[in-house]
């Protein structure tokens, strides 16, 4: 047991442990699963691109649609997921430390969830699962992709578990005391997590496997899509909650300052359990059957989800300006000259940051029902989750990989890699700024999303978005190259930088800080309150939906004739 070996990190000078050797080797399993995925998930967003210019056609017979669901489920689902619940290992290791038992419970959980990830990549690479990542029915994939889906949940629920008997000893350890930050925050987003995928487990075990196991004739479309919404907001946060953690906990410290307020971050990841559930009908605001009413009731929901976000905009202006002025800064913006902008680890979530505020913005025009009306299903809406998952959370995740793989790996982020790094994060930025740009515009311009090249019958409209089709291919390309250097940092950095040792940085709370609120480790309270906003938002709208539901669908197979 490492528990009770707790010593203050010479670097960090925060309370941190050691990370031992076959800790090192569990997270970096997960993070390597994660950069395979960026490889094979970029590639096929390459061809995605490529083929909507209707220059080029898929070589072998090979659908655009299976490219799709490759596209989306390996970069939104496994790349993802195994990165955040590698670094969230590596977060608890650092702060609350792990057992031998539990180390080994969570290799159990890494190994169903590649059992899972097997399973459900080959379905697709078969051309037996073109459903996509949100799979919506009635397509109907073999029933072994979602037996697939299904394990990598439930391998990462084992996971959210050990996390949570992680801090559970070492709250018993330290009676009386706050847990460490970074452990609240893992807490708080496996919490999320958990009860959110309860939502597309229940879809994917009693609706998706029966039916496709051809032991239910029908399917509930609607329940099925309220339940995959009910997961798959949660589910961005999920993703972006392991960056706020960087944000808040990490970069002050990279930028040579300190946590604004512990309070105030622990507050804001509170409020992302509460409302980042009871949020999922405005992905189908555009949706019969469900009540204005009730839709109009999620949306407000919505427009409070936003404030956690705004309180981590202020907070992280309030750390650069604090930080600056400190160093020296004079002026109104004196302080962004202080800034550390030559160090990776700060430019590549910086980058993140900035591409939040559009990003971000675009999120509340989405959610506005007026608006929605304007741009859903159009290819503006990927045009928005480019900018936030694929560039806020992964350029902070990049920001991450920096320090975390040489710290673990014991080597060094030496000058050159960190050269490269800069680059790669411009690159990434410049790729992105075309790409997901004339995504917005065609979007705007009626341009549809999930959809191959077509010039559908001809017409003035379409020829509009062919230009912007051709800039996304140039963006993508962009990408693309972005993604081999990524790719090639991280084997840099995992085998072949030189050997040494690279901080793992915590920032310090404020020598003056006000102490945190005991009532934050009440998790009941948290967990209770998130339960209620759960069922006020969805139990009555659910039980109208299951009563006043048209006859459910048979299954439509895709390519047809499968
Ligand atoms: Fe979203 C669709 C609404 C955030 C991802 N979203 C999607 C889909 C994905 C996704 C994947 O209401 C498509 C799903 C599908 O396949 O159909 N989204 C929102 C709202 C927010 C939001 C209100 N989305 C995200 C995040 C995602 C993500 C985060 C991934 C990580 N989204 C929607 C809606 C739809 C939708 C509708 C459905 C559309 C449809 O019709 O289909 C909010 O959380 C956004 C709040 C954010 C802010 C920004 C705060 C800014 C910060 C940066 C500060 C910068 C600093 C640096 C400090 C208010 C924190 C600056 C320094 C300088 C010097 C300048």
């Amino acid at each position: 047991m490492q528990l009770a070996k707790k010593v203050i990190d010479k670097q960090t000078s925060a309370l941190a442990l050691p990370i031992s050797k076959p800790e090192s080797r569990l997270y970096m399993s997960f993070l390597s699963v994660a950069f395979i995925s960026l490889f094979i998930g970029g590639l096929m967003g390459l061809l995605q691109v490529f083929v909507r210019t209707g220059k080029f056609t898929l070589p072998f017979g090979i659908d655009y649609y299976q490219v799709l669901t490759v596209h989306g489920v390996i970069l939104g689902l496994v790349l993802t997921t195994y990165f955040i619940i590698g670094f969230h290992f590596s977060l608890m290791g650092k702060t609350v430390g792990i057992s031998d038992k539990q180390r080994k419970i969570a290799w159990i959980a890494f190994w169903i969830m590649v059992i899972g990830t097997i399973l459900t990549a080959t379905m697709i690479l078969l051309g037996e699962a073109s459903v996509l990542y949100t799979f919506y029915a009635p397509l109907r994939a073999h029933p072994v992709f979602y037996i697939g889906l299904a394990l990598v949940v439930v391998g990462s629920w084992i996971a959210g578990f050990v996390n949570w008997h992680q801090l559970a000893v070492w709250k018993k350890a330290h009676p009386g005391e706050k847990s460490p930050l970074l452990a609240f925050m893992v807490t708080i987003n496996t919490i999320l997590w958990f009860i959110a995928s309860l939502g597309v487990a229940v879809a994917v075990l009693i609706q998706f496997i029966p039916w496709s196991l051809g032991f239910a004739e029908t399917i509930n479309v609607l329940v099925s899509r309220t339940l995959f919404w009910y997961f798959g907001h949660p589910l961005v946060y999920f993703w972006l909650l392991p960056a706020y953690m960087a944000w808040y906990a990490i970069i002050p410290k990279i930028i040579g300052g300190k946590l604004f307020s512990d309070s105030l971050a622990r507050m804001s990841f509170v409020l992302f359990l509460f409302f980042s559930i009871p949020v999922g009908f405005h992905h189908q605001l555009t949706e019969p059957g469900i009540d204005p009413t009730w839709k109009f009731i999620q949306v407000v929901l919505t427009f409070m989800v936003v404030i956690p976000s705004l309180m981590t905009a202020f907070s992280m202006f309030a750390t650069f300006e604090i930080t600056g002025r400190r160093k020296g800064a004079k002026g109104l913006f004196g302080w962004l000259k202080k800034l550390p902008w030559k160090d990776v680890r700060f430019l590549a979530p910086f980058i993140g940051m900035v591409a939040f505020i559009p990003g971000g913005a675009g999120g509340i025009i989405n959610a506005s029902h007026q608006m929605n009306a304007v741009v859903h299903n159009t290819i503006w809406v990927t045009g928005h989750f480019h900018l936030t998952v694929a560039t806020t959370v992964m350029l902070t995740f990049f920001g991450i990989s920096y320090w975390l793989i040489p710290h673990l790996r014991g080597r060094k982020l030496t000058p050159k890699i960190n050269r490269l790094g800069i680059i790669q994060a411009i690159v990434w930025a410049v790729g992105m700024f075309i790409m997901s740009g004339a995504m917005h515009i065609q979007g705007l311009l009626g341009g549809p999303r999930r959809s191959s090249y077509s010039e559908y019958a001809g017409g003035d409209q379409v020829t509009e978005w062919i230009g912007y089709q051709m800039a996304q291919a140039i963006g993508g390309t962009i990408l693309f190259v972005g993604i081999l250097l990524m790719v090639y940092i991280f084997i840099k950095l995992t085998f072949f930088a030189p050997k040494g040792e690279e901080e793992f940085p915590i920032a310090e709370e404020e020598e003056n800080a006000e102490a945190t609120p005991a009532y934050f480790e009440n998790w009941k309270l948290w967990i209770g309150i998130t339960v209620v906003l759960i069922l006020a938002a969805y139990t009555i709208p659910f039980i109208d939906i299951i009563q006043h539901s048209p006859a459910g669908s048979v299954p439509f197979d895709f390519p047809i004739g499968r």
